[in-house]
């Protein structure tokens, strides 16, 4: 029906328009009822483990990783390494691709209220076991998500947390993320893994679509390091979501141009393939390294809305959701005017009573000699920026300068897990 489409046309475009000129918070926008997602970001964070058994493989235990090259020497090390290296490419599609898969095209989220949780898990037969989802939403201004996954069966934890940064310039949204992750396996091997600057395809033809852009790294406490370098269709005349891995013996052999021991490209949504150092230039020897068609992803359980916490996000957020699937204007409106104004009474009751709001399972660290050691190691291995900067900045680079506000020491967003030990209110 084309008056049908001519209202939504005419509201993309005054959105659009509007979204051209925002600043700060993009939540504030009002926004056509098509592009609006029934899903809070809360929900995000469990696109770190749609393939847990990927992840639960980085605690290899000596197993060999496949493929393996006859001409390359192993370590045990090198091996976890690798398997941390596939695990993180296989996240990327879920984590910028699946509201594409399930809804046609990027929505925009349901910005999560402060202190909002979602949880879930995993459960596998052994060897695999239960593998729990943790994420609360830390701060609301900025909004800051902080998340926990881990699985005690094989001393696999992951944890991390994320802010988005928006800016709008040429008909283009650029998003840099701030925060990184964390992952543990076993008693002692860490890895930092950091987050790729992003921007919004598709605005102009209300199609919206992710593209990733720049480099991420991954720094092993072995000393391990990879950079991943992500590039889109157009970029000299490349598919859509590329990228090119390479995995070096340390963070030194990739400053001095070293011959990296392996490097992988492809595409992060699709095929990717690997080769020696030796045999990329030469295209020589390919092995596949992964294929995100491959599996199909493993669906995290959760409770059903009526055994859930009123904290819970699906609870939370069931009237406005069902008004966004009805894509019932002024539904949405109502619904969401009743949430804000719930949660604007809470933070005014906590100002009387003089209190302020307490995180739950997450604290934030400073980065001192008594804190984040193992993050002060690992970001110092690979040269990465401590402070409170967009994940990936290179410590002691103008970009670092540019982002600093203050000299105040940075602080980090830190699972505590005692704290999840003893929570009785939220269960999974
Ligand atoms: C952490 C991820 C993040 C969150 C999303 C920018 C974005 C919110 C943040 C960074 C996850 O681990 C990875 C994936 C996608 C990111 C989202 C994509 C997006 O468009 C939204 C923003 C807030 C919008 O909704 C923009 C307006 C909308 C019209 C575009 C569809």
């Amino acid at each position: 029906d084309s008056s049908n489409a001519d209202v939504a046309n005419f509201t993309w475009t005054k959105f659009f328009k509007n979204m051209a000129t925002f600043k700060g918070d993009l939540s504030s926008l009002t926004a056509p009822p098509f592009i609006l997602s029934p899903v809070s970001l809360t929900e995000f964070s469990q696109y770190w483990s749609e393939h847990p058994d990927l992840l639960l493989a980085t605690n290899n235990k000596g197993q060999q990783f496949e493929p393996k090259f006859d001409d390359v020497e192993y370590t045990d090390e090198l091996n976890q390494f690798l398997f941390v290296v596939r695990w993180f490419i296989s996240t990327l599609k879920s984590q910028y691709c699946s509201r594409n898969e399930s809804m046609g095209s990027e929505k925009k989220p349901l910005n999560p209220f402060l202190g909002e949780v979602f949880v879930g898990k995993w459960e596998h037969e052994e060897p695999l076991g239960t593998t729990f989802c943790l994420s609360e939403q830390v701060s609301h201004h900025p909004p800051i998500t902080a998340y926990s996954i881990f699985n005690d069966t094989n001393e696999v934890s992951l944890q991390g947390y994320n802010q988005a940064k928006l800016n709008f310039s040429s008909a283009m949204l650029s998003v840099k993320q701030f925060g990184h992750a964390l992952l543990k396996v076993g008693k002692t091997n860490e890895y930092l893994i950091t987050v790729p600057t992003l921007h919004i395809e598709g605005l102009m033809a209300a199609a919206p679509y992710v593209e990733l852009e720049s480099k991420t790294y991954i720094q092993g406490s072995a000393g391990h390091f990879a950079v991943i370098e992500y590039t889109g269709k157009g970029w000299m005349s490349g598919k859509k979501n590329s990228f090119k891995c390479k995995i070096f013996n340390c963070k030194q052999d990739y400053d001095n141009e070293t011959k990296p021991l392996f490097v992988i490209t492809g595409q992060w949504s699709g095929l990717s393939t690997m080769y020696t150092g030796d045999d990329e230039k030469k295209k020589k020897n390919p092995k596949t390294f992964y294929d995100a068609a491959r599996e199909a992803k493993d669906v995290l359980s959760v409770k059903p809305i009526e055994e859930q916490n009123e904290l819970e996000s699906r609870r939370a957020w069931k009237d406005v959701a069902e008004a966004i699937k009805e894509g019932d204007f002024n539904k949405i409106h109502q619904t969401k005017t009743v949430l804000e104004e719930s949660q604007r009474a809470l933070r005014k009751k906590e100002e009387e009573a003089g209190h302020k709001w307490e995180t739950r399972w997450f604290d934030l660290v400073p980065v001192d000699e008594d804190h984040n050691t193992g993050f002060v190691k690992l970001s110092s291995l690979a040269q990465l920026s401590m402070e409170d900067v967009p994940s990936g900045t290179i410590a002691g680079s103008k970009n670092e300068a540019k982002w600093l506000v203050n000299d105040k020491v940075a602080k980090h967003w830190r699972f505590n897990r005692q704290k999840w030990d003893e929570e009785t209110e939220i269960k999974i």
